[in-house]
């Protein structure tokens, strides 16, 4: 089935310079670009965002670092996009995530994981709708 993801590529994957880098994988993949946008957000964003999150022990250092400086926010498209975006992220943890997955070549940590991918259907209906409002 088509599905809508909606990625982060998360503010360390912009200071790094991965940008490119992650996006090739996501194209090389074929999937579709319909939405992208270069942006830095706030706090309040951020929770918005993070709603799952915000009372856990790990968010504030979280929110401080998703906050701290320009993330670029893409929707991707394509044929069970959202599993398989995840599949390419690997897992959380940059440290456990395997190799020849984004963060499990790229990422030593387990909050600086360079890239955010909805999990679910009925997330990326809520995180497109909060990223890219029609
Ligand atoms: P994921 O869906 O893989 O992005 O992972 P989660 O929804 O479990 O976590 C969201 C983000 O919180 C992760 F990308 C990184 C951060 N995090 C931490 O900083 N510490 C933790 O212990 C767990 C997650």
């Amino acid at each position: 089935m088509i599905q809508r993801t909606l990625v982060l590529l998360k503010p360390d994957a912009v200071r790094r310079g991965l940008v490119g880098q992650v996006l090739a994988r996501f194209e090389a993949k074929g999937l579709a670009i319909v939405a992208m946008e270069q942006r830095t957000i706030t706090a309040e964003q951020a929770d918005r965002h993070y709603a799952e999150h915000v009372e856990k022990d790990f968010y504030p250092p979280l929110r401080e670092f998703i906050t701290s400086g320009p993330l670029v926010a893409l929707v991707l498209e394509g044929d069970e996009a959202i599993d398989i975006v995840r599949a390419l992220n690997g897992a959380t943890d940059g440290r456990k995530a395997a190799p020849g997955t984004i963060r499990g070549d790229y990422s030593l940590s387990n909050r600086e994981n360079l890239v955010h991918a909805s999990d679910s259907p009925e997330s990326a209906e809520r995180e497109i709708a909060l990223w890219f409002p029609s």
